[in-house]
Formats: C-alpha cells, structure tokens, sequence
C-alpha cells in the first residue's frame, strides 16, 4: 500500500491508524498547498481533487477520504478494537464521531486556517469551533478516549485536528488558535493520545519529514 501524505495535515490521522495496527504502507509526502510531490511532479497527476489523504492499494485501487481510508484499514485489524464491527449500535456511534469530526471541526478550521482571506468571517466561525470542542470536552467526562476505553479512529482523527487549534503559528499570525486551558477532560485526552507509542513514532517521523 501507498499513502499519500502531508504532514501536519489530517493525513496524520491515518499515519497513526498505520501504526497502531501495525499495517505497512509506504509514505509518499505531498505539499498540499502546492499540490506537488517530492521530485516537482504534480500531486493533480495522482489525484484530481489535490487532497491528502489518499490511498493506493498494492492492486493499484485507490480510497478517497480520510474517515473511509481509517474504517478501511480499521477493518483489516479487528483486533486493535479501532472500529467496532459493521452492524453493532457502536459502529453507528464511531460513524457519528467521524461526521461530526468531518463536519463540524475539520471543515470548521478552514476559516481560521484561512484567517485572511476569510477576514469578518472569523467572528462567527471562531466561536461555533470553540463549542465544538467544549461540546468534546464534556463528552470525554470520565472517558479515557471518545469511545469509552477503546482507542479507535475517532480519537486519532480528533488527534491531528487538535494539533492545529494548538499550533503556535496559528497564535503568532492570526491570533486564531483555538484555547483549550480551560478544557481539563479535552487536554488530558490529548496527553493520553499523544503519550501513546504509535502516536510517538508518527511524530517523530513527521519532525523528520518537516511540517
Ligand atoms: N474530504 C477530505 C478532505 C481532506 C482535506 O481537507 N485535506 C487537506 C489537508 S487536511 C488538503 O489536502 N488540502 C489541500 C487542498 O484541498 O487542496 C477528507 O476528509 O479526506
């Protein structure tokens, strides 16, 4: 398998499914804003959409969209409990997290990540992100991962997106970074998630790759 990846992006979600359930892929990296691959080939030439993630199949299929690449992987190692099994009430609960995940924080980001050009828009969009995430942080009372003791694609998903509310660059240019000190049960999570080894290995192979 291959997957296409830009680091610091949502990608990194699927990197650490990769890890944690211990399937082989080999990381191709693109620049997402430039929509071009390591050797100046164009990423359009892979993809017509330009989006990370995506993966290729060793029989040269391709899978579209992060939360369908993760179940898809998930699936191929039900016992690292990632995604319940298809039919279960609890399947239906990881679908809600990955939609809403999709919906309401990843496609919420675009305007701050975008602060310029979205200018007056901030406003409104700001605040509907930060109760996102204060919504988040209640439903993690008492729950080590968002669904209860499993770690599973939902939470590393929510990991990477996390990870931009708490960048540095998004304080220092555009002062649209997301607080999340007041988020006790949100920043134990993030901890929790972070401390974890296979999230340990992305990182490091991502400080290696550059952001
Ligand atoms: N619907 C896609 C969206 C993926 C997406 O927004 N990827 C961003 C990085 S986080 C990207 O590659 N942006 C470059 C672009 O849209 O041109 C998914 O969920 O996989």
């Amino acid at each position: 398998m291959k997957l296409y990846h830009a680091p610091g992006s949502c990608s990194q979600a699927i990197c650490i499914v990769l890890q944690e359930t211990g399937l082989n892929a080999d990381i191709v990296k693109v620049d997402a804003r430039k929509h071009l691959l390591d050797d100046g080939a164009s990423y359009y030439e892979v993809s017509e959409l330009g989006y990370v993630p995506l993966l290729e199949l060793d029989d040269g299929t391709f899978l579209r969209e992060g939360p369908v690449i993760a179940q898809y992987l998930a699936d191929q190692r039900p016992e690292s409990s990632m995604a319940p099994a298809h039919g279960t009430m609890e399947r239906y609960r990881l679908l809600e997290w990955l939609n809403f995940l999709t919906s309401e924080v990843h496609k919420g980001f675009i305007p701050l990540l975008y602060a310029v050009a979205a200018g007056k828009y901030i406003d409104t969009a700001k605040p509907k992100l930060e109760s996102r995430f204060e919504w988040i942080n209640r439903q993690l009372d008492g729950k080590p991962y968002l669904m209860g003791k499993n770690f599973t694609i939902a939470d590393a998903y929510l990991f990477a997106l996390t990870g931009w509310g708490k960048a540095t660059w998004m304080t220092s240019v555009y002062n649209a970074n997301i607080d999340f000190s007041t988020h006790r049960n949100l920043q134990a999570w993030y901890e929790r998630v972070r401390d974890r080894p296979a999230v340990q290995r992305v990182l490091s192979a991502e400080r290696l790759r550059g952001s």
